[in-house]
């Protein structure tokens, strides 16, 4: 991948791009997204509690990728003309083919996401996760299951590409941390591409 800072960790690869989109393509796209988007605020079983995510997401895909996490099964929206553009640009970066992607709207600094891997049997063994920001840049930390202490972080600034790959969903989780609102963060976008493997029975 050009321009691709390539770091092996511990069970896992990521690769990053600083700026695989220019800053006005980030702007165009942040925009087209953040008006163009049905956001849901989803209800998510936690603990056996209910509560609602504290950010907006939308989930689009090829039909029938449906998609089962923390409870909740998403139905894919049909792909955009912005949407099949992104995957385009990340397809050609990575040589890999996605059929789905979650998209993420931090509003602000107090909308996150919690510790998690994304490990749903429906993404198979070793998926690679392709991870593109838009907007603000918000920290992105991972830490190891088995070694909580070995952890490692990033400023994802808006235009870049975070690929997450081998078995690193298996050994680490990763979260996208509140923000003190007194910092003014302002919104962001993340979309994370998938491969749904046909046929996969979800267990939630
Ligand atoms: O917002 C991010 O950078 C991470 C999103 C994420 O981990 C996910 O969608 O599973
Ligand atoms: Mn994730």
């Amino acid at each position: 991948m050009a321009g691709a800072e390539v770091i092996e960790l511990r069970d896992g690869t990521v690769r990053f791009v600083e700026r695989l989109f220019s800053a006005a393509e980030n702007e165009r796209w942040f925009t087209a997204l953040r008006d163009g988007t049905r956001w849901r605020q989803e209800e998510i079983c936690l603990f056996g509690r209910k509560r609602r995510q504290p950010r907006l997401t939308a989930w689009h895909g090829d039909p029938g990728a449906a998609y089962c996490y923390s409870g909740i099964r998403l139905h894919p929206e049909p792909w955009t003309e912005d949407l099949l553009a992104i995957k385009a640009r990340i397809e050609a970066a990575s040589a890999t083919r996605f059929n789905s992607v979650l998209l993420n709207y931090y509003r602000d600094g107090q909308d996150s996401m919690g510790w998690h891997s994304d490990d749903e049997p429906e993404l198979g063994d070793n998926p690679l996760i392709g991870s593109v920001s838009l907007g603000a840049a918000r920290r992105f930390r991972m830490r190891h299951k088995a070694d909580p202490k070995v952890q490692v972080a990033w400023n994802l600034p808006g235009g870049s590409y975070l690929e997450m790959g081998g078995a690193l969903q298996r050994h680490w989780r990763h979260c996208v941390p509140k923000v003190a609102s007194k910092t003014g963060v302002g919104p962001r976008i993340n979309l994370t591409f998938r491969r749904i493997s046909a046929g996969a029975t979800p267990s939630r």
